[in-house]
């Protein structure tokens, strides 16, 4: 028989807590089987709260003892269950002590106190940290942690825990200890620890007011190598923050620990960041451009983190946009000025839209601040992180830089060491600015990406130029007829020459070649004045809002934009609008039985782009990448994965064949000599010449034998991994020899390995289902390690649509059978995988029938919450 539903937690049902805990002292004693954790709370009623019985959180502790201001508690003043101890009558003010048994070594769901490898680590947020000690584990309540640590020195030689070391020693039996103290109040989500046998590199900082910081980076013995680039990243994390925000760092030590079994990431926690080791280990060899940015994006973002969430902090977990939201807006922009601007805000739109533009569009979506969830863990979402950021960019690019530093400057005051909500947010941006900001709220309480309209108008006589936008936001579950929100469209009028027009918004007014259409209607227009001749409309420039735009275009207008428009951007979108129209017929086509043709011009304008020396090649490189297949499917009825894989491979074949003797001559001219260096113009070179190298495989045999010849010269791992990547793909002779020769090199690096795994699980090739099963059986994989599954089981669900949707549906029947063994053992990844489900009414009949067949099969039996909310709502939603 079926279990009740679980329990839907509401943004409306929120009560401020009714008691505050001022100070925490915990003392660990760290074993092998079952780790001792005593608790010493000071706690009082909060005079905002409601006062009566106090009920802590706590899960899967074995209880030793329980005291109330020094004394053991009677039985009829408290009451244990299995999420919670509840103090029935508590005084006003009171210290409450504990001792609890918890059995890390036990712990496969990564949640909590857990082993990895040989050491103990922690994750809290959300709600891990119930799963150590009782506690009232939500945001709003901050306290100061003072920690204690003991365990066996020979194992565990290094000790860390959040804020400042106070003390360590030596104690009997060849134990020893060390205490951590953090003076600034936080709450528990961001307690951590770490005891292991780990080796670290030292730097430090330091900050304008004169405070030197000391910087330890700890990973394995192993790995000490590969840390450098981490630590320059976070050193340049620290001065960006300080010139960009005014923010500097307020402890003595901040610590970054990688560990291998992570289920995400990396985490915030005070002074003691714990890192998945993805996202701290690279070297020439072993890394590839993307991890060496990753890298640098994910240690900037944890640190500003320091700031925009652990000193400042959420009210509850409905606001969690308020810190992720507004913390990538920030790695955004602190990678953007480390690296090439323009390329990182082509990816990170790219992104968006591939995928949060996707998650909006399904029974998944949710506002940026959601009001309900089932199980908190699967509200991390693109939908809380990117198009939360968007929104904090469209009020920072609003304000201007001068009022939106002085509005972080107010956040920053007003709020410090408090636990606030998102409105509180935008209240800064508007006090600050004087801006009334108020249907800027519409983007936080409402699900859907918002489309626009827009038509043209020219008249030569009056010389003006009328643009009208209708913006509408779809439907999504639980929300009909939204309101229209504020949606800011960058605008410029391209001339004949390619030169921005100067024109005003009024007959006579002020003229600029660049205006920003603030709409706020259903419907607006908006007329350009002094319109000498009819333009071409650039909207949307810098993709100004995170909305779906659409102008009638003609196949040359988009040209021309490619080739003059004065904003980087739209050069790049004119390039994708064009390529997903050529696909689209391509695709229509197909479905109809006659030849895929491409429309004249198409690959002149590729030949011109390919050919423009004046253009950056990393910025070349973008413009020739085709849309993916999950992007263009969003524009088709019903998505066609046959039709837009054919279309694809069609296209690339072509561009190949016809533009054969230009990208032979690029890929000779980006060849690079000396030794591996991860900066922009490098990065974008080999961005450029990877991707020729891409269209030169899919053309002919001399292609593929390049891939071959780069794959050979190992020259960094950048080259090596989009060589046999492609070799990986399809039926090249040397597939085989190349995959073993790859593994025998790298078996026992296991991010290395990982990325093995990843380019055969999104090969192509229709024995790739049958791989993936065969390499869940190899000695580097394991169903434990959340980076193994997403490399072999993720890459195949979500980056690898043709096999995934093979028609038999043995596809979903394989990842149903994942997520069911999973599940048990991990369910936040095990959530994620279904997550690759949930647009099955997307897909012809046959296809919903079987997706909708495994959804209703992982309902209908007892499934963790996790993944119960993620199949119950995409079967549920429309
Ligand atoms: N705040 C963490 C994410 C925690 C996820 C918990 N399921 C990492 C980050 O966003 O920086
Ligand atoms: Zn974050």
């Amino acid at each position: 028989m079926k279990e009740a539903s679980p329990r839907t937690i509401r943004l409306k049902d929120y009560q401020p807590p009714d008691y505050l805990i001022e100070t925490v002292d915990l003392s660990f004693d760290l074993r092998e089987q079952g780790t001792r954790v005593v608790s010493r709370l000071a706690i009082k009623r909060n005079p905002q709260g409601k006062g009566g019985a106090l009920k802590l959180n706590g899960e899967g502790l074995e209880p030793v003892w329980t005291r109330l201001n020094g004394s053991e508690m009677s039985a009829d003043h408290y009451r244990i269950d299995e999420e919670s101890l509840t103090l029935l009558d508590p005084p006003e003010a009171f210290v409450l002590e504990s001792e609890v048994i918890i059995a890390p070594e036990k712990n496969t769901a990564l949640e909590g106190l857990y082993r990895s490898g040989g050491m103990f680590c922690t994750q809290c947020e959300p709600e891990g940290f119930r799963k150590i000690t009782w506690f009232l584990d939500r945001p709003d309540v901050m306290a100061c942690f003072t920690v204690r640590l003991e365990a066996d020195k020979a194992q565990y030689p290094v000790l860390l825990s959040n804020g400042n070391p106070r003390e360590s020693g030596d104690l009997a039996d060849g134990r020893h200890y060390a205490v951590w103290d953090d003076p600034i109040p936080k709450p528990s989500y961001l307690f951590a620890l770490v005891a292991g046998d780990l080796r670290y590199i030292e730097d430090s900082h330091s900050t304008p007011s004169g405070r030197t910081v000391q910087l330890r980076l700890y990973v394995e013995p192993e790995n000490i190598d590969k840390c450098d680039h981490a630590m320059r990243s976070l050193i340049n994390a620290m001065r960006w923050d300080e010139e960009k925000y005014g923010r500097e760092y307020d402890l003595d030590v901040y610590n970054v620990v990688a560990v291998n079994d992570f289920n995400m990431g990396a985490m915030e926690n005070k002074g003691l960041n714990v890192f998945n080791s993805k996202y701290v280990l690279a070297r020439a060899d072993t890394a590839t451009d993307t991890d060496f940015l990753g890298i640098e994006g994910v240690i900037g973002h944890e640190y500003f983190h320091n700031w925009t969430g652990n000193r400042i902090t959420c009210r509850d977990w409905f606001q969690l946009s308020l810190k992720e939201g507004f913390t990538v807006f920030r790695d955004q922009e602190f990678s953007a000025d480390m690296g090439a601007r323009g390329v990182k805000r082509i990816e990170d739109v790219r992104m968006l839209r591939a995928h949060q533009f996707a998650e909006d569009a399904s029974p998944m979506a949710h506002p940026i601040r959601p009001d309900s969830y089932i199980e908190i863990n699967n509200f991390y979402t693109l939908t809380v992180y990117e198009k939360g950021a968007e929104v904090v960019r469209m009020q920072a690019n609003l304000l201007g830089p001068e009022l939106f530093r002085k509005a972080t400057d107010l956040y920053f005051e007003r709020h410090d060491g408090q636990a606030v909500t998102t409105e509180d947010f935008v209240r800064c941006m508007a006090d600050a600015s004087g801006k009334d900001l108020g249907q800027m709220q519409h983007w936080y309480d409402y699900a859907g990406t918002p489309q626009v309209k827009v038509q043209s108008e020219y008249d030569p006589e009056a010389q003006t130029f009328a643009l009208t936008f209708e913006q509408s936001v779809p439907d999504t579950p639980g929300q009909t007829n939204k309101p229209p929100f504020l949606i800011p469209i960058v605008t410029g009028l391209v001339g004949a020459d390619g030169d921005d027009l100067s024109v005003s918004l009024e007959a006579g007014g002020e003229t600029a070649t660049e205006h920003t259409l603030q709409l706020t209607q259903a419907k607006q227009q908006y007329v350009f004045h002094g319109v000498a001749q009819k333009p071409v409309p650039s909207l949307l420039r810098g993709f100004s809002a995170p909305v779906n735009l659409d102008y009638g275009y003609a196949d040359d207008d988009l040209m021309f934009l490619m080739a003059h428009d004065s904003d980087g951007f739209n050069r790049w979108d004119a390039a994708q609008t064009l390529v997903r129209r050529v696909l689209l017929g391509m695709v229509q086509q197909y479905q109809d039985g006659v030849e895929m043709l491409v429309p004249d011009g198409v690959l002149e304008a590729f030949r011109r782009s390919l050919l423009d020396e004046q253009a950056q090649p990393a910025l070349v490189a973008e413009v020739l990448a085709l849309p993916s297949i999950g992007y263009l499917g969003d524009f088709m009825e019903t998505v066609d994965i046959d039709g837009l894989h054919l279309a694809r491979e069609t296209l690339r074949a072509m561009i190949g064949r016809e533009l054969d003797r230009e990208l032979n001559d690029t890929y000779a001219a980006l060849q690079e000599a000396g030794e591996y260096q991860p900066t922009p113009q490098a990065i974008g070179r080999r961005s450029l010449k990877n991707r020729v190298l891409g269209y030169l495989a899919s053309a002919s045999l001399a292609g593929e034998e390049l891939c071959r010849q780069q794959y050979l010269a190992q020259h960094n791992m950048t080259d090596v991994m989009a060589a046999l990547a492609l070799i990986a793909d399809g039926d090249h002779a040397a597939r085989e020899e190349v995959l073993a020769d790859f593994e025998s090199r790298w078996r026992r690096d296991a991010l290395v390995m990982d990325k093995w795994f990843g380019v055969q699980a999104m090969s192509n090739r229709s024995d790739t289902l049958d791989r993936v099963k065969a390499l869940m059986q190899h000695h580097a994989f394991s169903m434990h390690n959340p980076n193994k599954v997403r490399a072999l089981i993720g890459a195949f669900a979500n980056a690898n649509p043709v096999r995934f949707h093979a028609a038999d549906g043995s596809g979903y029947e394989f990842l149903k059978k994942r997520v069911l063994e999973l599940d048990p053992a991990n369910p936040q990844i095990a959530a994620r995988l279904v997550r690759a489900l949930s647009r099955w009414r997307r897909y012809d009949e046959d296809r919903q029938a079987k997706m909708r067949a495994v959804l209703e099969a992982i309902v209908a039996i007892k499934v963790s919450k996790d993944v119960y909310e993620i199949a119950s709502k995409s079967l549920d939603g429309g």
